[in-house]
């Protein structure tokens, strides 16, 4: 049996950035704040389909919310000529998530950290806070105004046992909040909460607990072991129930970085390498990003997506490895120019990827938002010279 959180003295910080793209648009343009923003995937079938990605809470009271369509928030904000509509531009959050991670990587020196989306991450303070909630909540007070004041980013931060308490306490005190809840409050803190708002159960989930008279997180701490084995199973079962006891222990854990990549979408559909001067910034990013973080990368690619929406990608693997602009810039300009020689291509985005980081320098690990960004670019990438050493 593993032992009860409040034995293992664990401490987890939990921050979750405000409606983040929505937050990364007002601080990109200050005038935005006093306006209903709607952050839109645009499909580009008609102008206005496709689906909300976020919205300011000020488009939020009037009823906008992620994963609306388009024209039901445009209908909800008829009355507002103010508000405004705006594209994804994925690029520019995942820069600022960037620099965020890295004042939260480094706001508890050491500490296990875990991005563990865009916009939300884990410090594992159990031993920078000598197992001290007081002090954990102080490490957290204070990553949270070195977030304001370094980034102009409202953030929710929660302390709790483990993962799902401190997740919870942050979703609890959403927007600008700071949440606490100490290892003896997690059951009173759970028990009257309906069973939607524990992570992992979605609204299936919720119904099938309905029709067993499962309301609230606390019903389910209490529900027959059995009963639940039999409804979802002998794996899921248990799981919700320990859930709902507040047990969580999954570890914070740090994920190496594999790769880095940058992608923009073309002022003008290409045939040719006509589009330079726009991988340019894309090239001096990810120099600058590796020189950061102290990386070397052994390969360079290319992504291009065409106007069909097919994603073509070209690689070369690298004698010595390098961060330096020019070379990785002229090795794009190769196989930009390879690959519109190779067929009859229209382009309408184009990107830059490296990889294969050196061993030792990989290991600083801390990164999920590379696979979320290769998912979005998914199926990319193939080696296409001596693939020696590659990722
Ligand atoms: N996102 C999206 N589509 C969704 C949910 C989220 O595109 N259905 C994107 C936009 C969000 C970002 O992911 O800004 C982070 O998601 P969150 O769930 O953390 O939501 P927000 O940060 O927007 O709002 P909150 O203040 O509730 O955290
Ligand atoms: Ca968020
Ligand atoms: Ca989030």
């Amino acid at each position: 049996m593993a032992q009860s959180d409040a034995e293992s003295g664990r401490i987890v910080i939990a921050v979750d950035l405000d409606y983040f793209f929505a937050q990364c648009e007002e601080i990109r343009n200050p005038d935005y704040k006093s306006k209903p923003i709607v952050v839109c995937v645009f499909s580009g079938r008609t102008e206005t389909s496709g689906a909300v990605s976020t919205a300011n809470y000020l488009a939020r009271e009037l009823g906008v919310k992620s994963g609306i369509p388009i024209v039901n928030a445009k209908r909800l904000l008829a009355n507002h000529p103010e508000a405004i509509f705006l594209p994804v531009d994925h690029q520019y959050y995942e820069t600022v998530s960037e620099r965020v991670m890295d004042i939260v990587k480094s706001s508890s020196s050491g500490s296990p950290f875990e991005q563990a989306s865009i916009d939300e991450a884990y410090l594992d303070v159990s031993e920078s806070s000598n197992g001290d909630f007081e002090r954990a909540a102080r490490i957290a007070q204070d990553l949270k105004t070195e977030l304001k004041i370094a980034e102009g980013l409202s953030a929710t931060l929660g302390v709790g046992p483990n993962k799902l308490i401190a997740k919870m306490a942050t979703d609890s005190k959403k927007p600008d909040g700071f949440g606490l809840v100490g290892a003896e409050e997690v059951r009173n803190f759970l028990k009257d909460l309906p069973v939607r708002k524990l992570i992992g159960i979605g609204p299936r989930i919720e119904d099938k607990m309905a029709s067993l008279g499962i309301k609230t997180i606390g019903d389910l701490a209490d529900f027959d072991a059995a009963v639940l084995s039999e409804s979802f199973g002998r794996h899921l079962g248990p799981q919700l129930k320990k859930l709902a006891q507040g047990r969580d222990d999954d570890p914070v854990t740090a994920r190496p970085i594999e790769q880095l990549s940058r992608i923009v979408t073309l002022k003008e559909d290409a045939n040719t390498y006509s589009f330079q001067d726009q991988m340019i910034p894309l090239a001096r990013d990810i120099s600058q990003r590796l020189s950061t973080l102290g990386f070397k990368c052994r390969s360079v690619g290319i992504i291009a997506i065409t106007t069909g929406l097919k994603t073509k990608a070209r690689g070369v693997t690298l004698e010595s490895p390098t961060d330096s602009y020019d070379e990785i810039s002229s090795i794009a300009s190769g196989l930009f120019e390879g690959l519109f020689r190779s067929g009859n291509q229209r382009i309408r985005r184009a990107g830059l990827r490296v990889s294969g980081f050196d061993k030792e320098t990989r290991e600083v690990g801390w990164a999920r938002r590379e696979e979320e960004r290769q998912e979005t670019l998914s199926s990319f990438f193939s080696p296409a010279v001596n693939p020696k050493g590659s990722a």
